[in-house]
């Protein structure tokens, strides 16, 4: 008879089951080395951590060759992994993706899905998980005709899985619809939540990554309403530092924006990090942090009072700083980086290196076998790189710090670039107090990549080569990345000719970064949006709707609050722009080109297309542009201060224009509309029009799509 769930057994007998807390190796890519896990597994058990969730995406017999046993070579390195894992008290977790192309129907499948369970077992293996992320949702004839939908024939297929396991105290499920976004239409009205809820065995744990794949925020209220569609609490699988998406990303800042308060509403965390292994030390100590933060000490962690000056953007939870625990992080590992781990490492700093002037005594020869070098006078003095400070860590986590937020150097830094750069007439042949702001500014802005460089050089010095390896490409690039940036400021501030490495139509490969993947961004209309980051963050929460008929009211309010607002003059000398007829509902928008801005107050903004402006031109009087026959209007209220809803709507208006058939698409605005004319400008595809036709009091901006 199969044991009860381990749920069941931990509410019979009262017990609470320990709150899971770990590491989940569920990246796309080179999975990594077995070494390198039983490193992980000496850190968990120091820092407190409980789980590690085997599930490497790439790895052959995981995912694509799941069916596949493993070869006794394999076996017994896994048995090694398993054996290591239990040592350090971490519990070794065993994942499986079938759903590449598991007919879930054929019993054969099953079969062999339970034989390769069963191998694992065998390597001493207690703990299973079977993984449905990232997969076709679409079903094979044969299994449409034994299921009712693709979550019953997960939940079969798992539950039976669990059952042939004797119900392990851990075995957790991953569904496809794993985040809020992939839910349709909601995580509360979702078919496929709801039967997974419903059915699944009570001791099978399920994996959620919050409201989005990489989510910005997880909230307390999101995850009491997944958990009462799931009936249970779930296991997040964080992917706030995982990179595995952009290559030219890393992530080192601290666990955060996932207040305290989950701890008690959830089953567990276990965060999917970077691919390389040794940049994950914030990543998992953090964690670490952040897990033991409600109930005191965890692990070998040091006390910590946690309350206090947090400035960090994560409000006020009284029990975790994402900046103490950072630094508590960068602390550690300033000595990991510091100890050397190969042979043949740079030399230990030694006094008589240290000495500049040298003299003509002889050295005391203290170790025969290994000869110093000592130089004499008019010699070169020896290099000797200074090691790396504890502000030079902070450096690199703030240049390489999370997906929705660069730390603050790199804020200011950006920040001060964009006004050198929108001020540069300022170093004008006069001299003003402008003048002189500038170059101060300029000066500053010196001495923050000069700081870029020292970090640069002291980390490639240091002692750790594995970890510096893991870090190479990335700091190599921002080190490009600010040398070119400096080298632009000097030259605006007059400092240098133009440079070579920034204006020259004829650059060296490291002078056009990003390679083709960035070609392609940046021909899209809002590519990037990166300067979201020198923004404050979002303070509401935006929703973008198709318009219908009923909006026609609201937008007329806004429309007409703006005009009064942003252009001071009396409305009857206003100029009559064609879009005032889409605003003002005489025209409508062209059927799928209308979008509404909600906030939790009602409308608050609109993006409205006409596809073809023949008719309402005539009208006006106005000249056709062949190469911009669309129109678009866009308004938000002055409540909305956030610049990326604006930016999301736009953007998604003229996809859905180029859909409906549009070439390009051309706006108007009065002279005085300064704001609006900054953010089409900002957008950078759209361009002021100056032809014979258009009216002198209106300025017309367009863009192809
Ligand atoms: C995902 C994948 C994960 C990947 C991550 C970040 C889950 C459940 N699955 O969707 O393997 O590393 O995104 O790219 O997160």
């Amino acid at each position: 008879m199969p044991k009860p769930s381990a749920s069941k057994a931990a509410a019979e007998t009262g017990k609470t089951r320990r709150f899971i807390s770990g590491v989940v190796e569920g990246f796309y890519g080179r999975p990594w080395t077995m070494e390198q896990r039983t490193e992980l597994f000496q850190r968990e058990q120091k820092w407190g951590l409980n789980t590690y969730l085997y599930a490497p995406k790439d790895d052959y017999k995981h995912r694509m060759y799941w069916r596949d046993l493993y070869s006794p070579e394999e076996a017994e390195k896994l048995v090694a992994l398993i054996t290591a894992a239990k040592k350090n008290g971490v519990d070794f977790i065993y994942a499986i993706s079938p759903g590449l192309d598991i007919t879930f129907s054929n019993p054969k499948e099953v079969a062999t899905l339970k034989r390769k369970l069963d191998q694992v077992s065998g390597f001493g293996c207690s703990s299973f998980s079977l993984l449905f992320d990232d997969i076709e949702t679409e079903m094979c004839p044969a299994d449409k005709q034994a299921f009712s939908s693709f979550a019953h024939a997960q939940v079969a297929v798992t539950n039976e899985v669990f059952t042939h396991l004797g119900q392990p105290d851990t075995f957790l499920f991953c569904p496809t619809d794993y985040c809020a976004a992939f839910c349709t239409p909601t995580v509360s009205q979702s078919a496929y939540l709801h039967t997974v809820g419903e059915n699944l065995l009570p001791g099978i744990d399920v994996l959620w990554t919050g409201p989005k794949v990489v989510s910005h925020h997880i909230t307390v209220e999101s995850i009491v309403e997944v958990s009462s569609v799931l009936k249970r609490a779930p296991v997040i699988w964080d992917n706030i530092h995982a990179n595995d998406y952009d290559p030219q990303r890393i992530f080192m800042g601290p666990y955060k924006d996932r207040p305290t308060d989950l701890i008690p509403k959830l089953r567990g965390v276990l965060t999917n990090p970077n691919c390389e292994y040794y940049p994950n030390f914030v990543a998992i100590h953090t964690l670490a942090t952040w897990c033991g933060s409600k109930g005191g000490r965890v692990g070998g962690q040091r006390d910590v009072e946690m309350t206090g000056d947090d400035d960090d953007g994560a409000g006020s939870d009284p029990c975790y700083s994402p900046k103490r625990a950072l630094t508590l992080a960068l602390t550690d590992w300033l000595q990991e980086f510091l100890s050397t781990d190969q042979p043949g490492g740079p030399r230990p700093l030694n006094p008589t290196h240290l000495k500049k002037e040298s003299s003509d005594e002889e050295p005391m020869q203290t170790d025969v076998g290994d000869p110093v070098y000592v130089p004499g006078s008019g010699d070169n003095p020896l290099f000797t790189a200074e090691p790396l400070t504890l502000d030079d860590l902070q450096l690199l986590s703030e240049l390489f710090y999370l997906p929705y937020e660069h730390g603050s150097t790199a804020r200011t830094m950006l920040t001060e670039l964009d006004w050198l750069k929108a001020h540069r007439e300022a170093v004008g042949e006069a001299e003003t107090e402008m003048t002189a702001e500038w170059r101060s500014r300029a000066k500053c802005f010196d001495v923050m990549c000069v700081a870029v460089f020292t970090m640069f050089n002291r980390l490639s010095n240091a002692p750790n080569r594995s970890i510096l390896y893991d870090l190479y490409n990335y700091i190599c690039d921002i080190k490009s990345g600010v040398t070119l940036a400096r080298a632009y400021v000097k030259q605006l501030g007059g400092q240098s000719r133009p440079s070579a490495q920034v204006m020259t139509d004829d650059p060296e490969p490291w002078g056009f970064r990003g390679g083709l993947s960035g070609e392609f961004q940046r021909m899209l209309p809002c590519h990037g949006n990166r300067d979201l980051f020198r923004h404050p963050p979002m303070t509401s929460v935006y929703s973008i709707r198709p318009f219908c008929p009923e909006d026609k009211t609201e937008i007329q309010k806004i429309h007409m609050e703006m005009q009064r607002g942003e252009v001071k003059a009396p409305a009857a000398a206003l100029p009559a722009l064609i879009s005032d007829g889409l605003a003002g509902g005489q025209l409508s928008p062209s059927p799928n080109c209308g979008l509404v801005l909600e906030d939790e107050m009602g409308v608050c903004g609109y993006a409205l297309g006409l596809t073809d402006t023949t008719a309402a031109a005539l009208n006006n009087q106005r000249a056709l542009l062949a190469d911009f026959p669309s129109l678009v209007t866009m308004q938000l209220h002055p409540r909305v201060t956030d610049p990326a809803p604006a930016r999301r709507m736009i953007g998604s208006l003229l996809s859905l224009m180029k859909t409906s058939g549009s070439r390009g698409v051309f706006c108007e605005l009065r002279q005085g509309d300064r704001r609006m004319f900054d953010f089409y400008s900002k957008l950078g595809s759209f361009t002021t029009l100056k032809m014979a036709g258009l009216p002198q009091d209106v300025v017309t901006m367009g863009t192809r799509l």
